[in-house]
């Protein structure tokens, strides 16, 4: 886990009006961004208040154990939600979690990942160097394992609804981790930028959840035909998505 940088990132909006017997001009806006990384978690709750156009504004931190400050979270949300009987609520949770990929099989391929969900959407970002200029394949892969040299402790595709090897979207089926292919241009530079709402991050839902998988990196194309992997060529680089 050394190599992994995490960060989880939820954000959530409220914004509360209050009640119409009130004659104040009142809104109230509370965010709540939460940074979790393997040991500890912290808490930045900002509110914000305009009462008849003056605007006052409250920052507080907690830290401590996850549970502690989602405790702490939840009984502040909770007093205000109390405090406003007729309150009109936005609500919004953005996740998020960043780590690198490890060179494997004795490449120099390495590369930061980002995967955030927000309104049900997943977004996969990858950014990879040292790579050799052309056309190479990304999967995630069933476990987040990267201990083997040559990758293959990550096991096969990730394929929690059983179907065969394919491209994306495929009629004829395909993996839940068959990203695809995306281009290393002549300095060894690639981006993937990828999204779907068929995944989750963190959610109860096992044909959703992408935490505890491996993303993959392979030293060639997917040819989205050969099973049970796209003959992809050996694993480059690896990362477990795990926190
Ligand atoms: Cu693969
Ligand atoms: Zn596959």
């Amino acid at each position: 886990m050394k190599n992994l940088i995490l960060l989880i990132t939820c954000f959530t909006l409220f914004l509360s009006t209050a009640c119409q017997n009130n004659q104040k001009d009142t809104s109230e806006k509370i965010e709540v961004k939460i940074e979790r990384t393997d040991s500890i978690s912290k808490a930045t709750v900002t509110t914000k208040k305009i009462v008849n156009g003056q605007v006052s504004e409250e920052i507080q931190v907690f830290e401590g154990s996850h549970q502690e400050v989602m405790d702490k979270v939840a009984l502040l949300t909770e007093k205000e939600d109390n405090q406003n009987v007729n309150t009109e609520k936005i609500r919004k949770t953005v996740k998020r979690i960043q780590f690198k990929l490890d060179p494997k099989s004795g490449s120099t391929t390495e590369g930061t990942v980002t995967i955030t969900e927000e309104d049900n959407q997943v977004t996969f970002e990858a950014n990879i160097t040292g790579l050799s200029e052309g056309t190479h394949a990304i999967h995630l892969h069933e476990k987040a394992d990267c201990s083997s040299d040559d990758g293959k402790s990550t096991g096969g595709h990730w394929n929690p609804t059983f179907e065969n090897h394919g491209a994306w979207g495929a009629e004829e089926g395909f993996h839940r981790g068959d990203i695809g292919n995306f281009e290393a241009d002549a300095s060894g530079v690639g981006t993937v930028v990828f999204s779907t709402n068929l995944w989750c991050l963190d959610c109860d839902d096992p044909i959703k959840n992408i935490m505890g998988k491996a993303v993959i990196v392979h030293q060639g194309a997917d040819d989205l035909v050969s099973q049970p992997s796209g003959a992809a060529g050996a694993r480059i680089s690896c990362a477990g998505i795990i926190y």
